[in-house]
């Protein structure tokens, strides 16, 4: 095919921006998240547009709010098309479907699925919506990139109406192994729909496995072909590509940004503010996944079993707030903020505070100097596709006296096991004796480490792996997409995104 005037359509649960109503009026606000920070630098650089739900119910017959996305658009260097979903969608699909199944069951928490009847067929109906957005948004020419386990459908929903488009898939979550998979009730539906793609990105070659063997339970004939990062699968009549394309970060974005003046004074004035401790540093979601009550357990241990940290070590731990509307996380916060409160009133002293925590999101500024300021990031998932928290952290840590701890079940512990200090975060004393050990390594190994962190995630930055994407998609670079000649891009970054 020609590929001149081929353009990139980026397809998500969310775009990149939501809507919200403050005193009578739409705001636009740049999302967070993992993402978003992946992938608002491509499209600001590329162009192209970004198909996704706003956030807000039945809102694109409003006047107003086309023109609030229009401008955005322009001031993005992108454009956004909205899908516009109804109260029932937004239950059934998203708080439902999506945040009730198969979040918990892809992160091996079997026992908190929820599988409605209901749920699936709104997940169908939303992900049919989607491809008709994309079907209006695009032409045959474009590529379509779906992402993640929202919109595991739209390829197959797209071919049900009768048209073909290019198309890849990314899940930025794990894929779970077959046992639990097979918990699932809508599993070979599932498994159908994503070999409708032409391709399939996972973060990891374990996910990729656990896929793999998925399918051959249903079709013990489907047969994969070739080794490293883009395999062949065949299954029926369909052959799919696979690949493991660990998703990364803009390093040079952090590393730069995190070396300006304002950061270096902000980590200072924050170092001042603890005192000159060491600062231990957790940042996550609002997630069960994210092992939060783990961590502060393992710090409990840490200040019993090493009483002589007491007074030297704090964790700081950034809570940001997340699908609070959940009962399950309505629940995880009132259980965390239990703890903090046991733990701090355990060991608290005057002018000692053992855990710091803060419901909250941090401004980018403010990001990057807890990154710079602390000593050890301290990233202990209980499962995590990837986990972009922890190349962060060593992209601002130009001092490269930082220890970065990555627990085994993160994605991102595949590519750093060498450098990192992996931990398993349900064991709590093991937790805590790694973390004595690092508050006294040596300067001279921590530097090490941290040079090769960095060099690592350099190399393997998150404009690699767009290319790598779309290289295997259909032998394209990022550099080969041009900008959009419609918009003009401001040259400004948005926070949060
Ligand atoms: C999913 C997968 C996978 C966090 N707090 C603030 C803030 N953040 C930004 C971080 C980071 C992102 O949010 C979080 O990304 P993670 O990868 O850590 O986690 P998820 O949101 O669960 O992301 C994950 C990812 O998708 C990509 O594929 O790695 O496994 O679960 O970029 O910087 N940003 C700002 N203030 C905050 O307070 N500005």
């Amino acid at each position: 095919m020609d590929e001149a005037g081929t353009r990139l359509l980026v397809v998500s649960n969310r775009l990149p921006a939501v809507l919200k109503k403050q005193e009578g009026e739409w705001r636009v606000i740049p999302g967070s998240g993992g993402l978003v920070s992946a992938m608002a630098p491509v499209l600001r650089d590329r162009g192209g547009t970004w198909v996704g739900w706003t956030g807000a119910s039945n809102v694109t017959s409003d006047g107003q709010v086309d023109s609030l996305l229009t401008a955005y658009s322009r001031k993005a260097g992108y454009t956004l098309h909205p899908v516009d979903l109804n109260e029932e969608d937004i239950k059934g699909f998203y708080y439902g479907f999506a945040n009730e199944v198969i979040w918990p069951l892809f992160h091996d928490f079997q026992s908190r699925c929820r599988f409605e009847p209901e749920y699936w067929r709104v997940y169908l109906d939303v992900n049919r919506k989607f491809a008709r957005e994309v079907a209006a948004a695009s032409t045959e020419k474009d590529y379509v990139w779906v992402h993640d386990y929202h919109l595991m459908h739209v390829a197959w929903m797209l071919k049900e109406q009768g048209l073909t488009r290019r198309m890849g898939f990314f899940l930025h979550i794990p894929f779970p192994p077959v046992d639990i998979f097979l918990k699932l009730p809508w599993r070979h539906k599932i498994l159908q729909a994503l070999m409708e793609y032409d391709l399939v990105g996972f973060q990891t070659h374990r996910d990729r496995r656990n896929f793999i063997q998925c399918v051959k339970i249903f079709d013990p004939q489907a047969k994969a072909r070739g080794r490293g990062p883009v395999i062949h699968l065949s299954s029926g009549e369909r052959t799919t590509r696979l690949g493991a394309f660990p998703i990364s970060i803009d390093y040079s974005s952090f590393s730069k940004g995190a070396s300006k003046t304002e950061v270096k004074e902000a980590a200072a004035e924050f170092h001042t503010a603890l005192k000159e401790r060491t600062i231990i540093l957790g940042i996550d979601r609002l997630d069960y996944s994210k092992g939060i009550p783990q961590r502060f357990e393992a710090m409990r241990s840490l200040l019993t079993m090493y009483p002589e940290l007491q007074g030297k070590v704090s964790l700081v731990q950034v809570v940001v707030p997340s699908r609070e509307e959940v009962a399950e996380y309505k629940m995880l916060k009132e259980e965390i903020e239990r703890l903090v409160g046991e733990i701090n009133g355990q060991f608290t002293r005057p002018g000692y505070i053992p855990i710091h925590y803060q419901y909250r999101s941090l401004e980018r500024k403010e990001l990057l100097a807890y990154y710079r300021a602390s000593s050890i990031a301290l990233i202990t998932p209980l499962r995590d596709g990837m986990n972009l928290v922890a190349k962060e952290y060593c992209a601002c840590n130009s001092s490269r006296n930082g220890v970065l701890f990555l627990s085994e079940f993160a994605g991102a512990a595949a590519q750093l096991q060498n450098w990192a200090v992996l931990v398993n975060p349900h064991d709590v004393e093991g937790v805590a004796k790694s973390i004595y050990q690092a508050y006294a390594m040596d300067p001279a190994e921590k530097r090490k480490r941290m040079t090769k962190l960095r060099e690592s995630i350099r190399k393997f930055d998150i404009f690699w792996w767009v290319d790598s994407f779309l290289q295997a998609a259909f032998e394209r670079k990022l550099g080969d997409f041009p900008p959009m000649e419609s918009v003009t891009y401001s040259g400004q970054a948005q926070s949060g995104v």
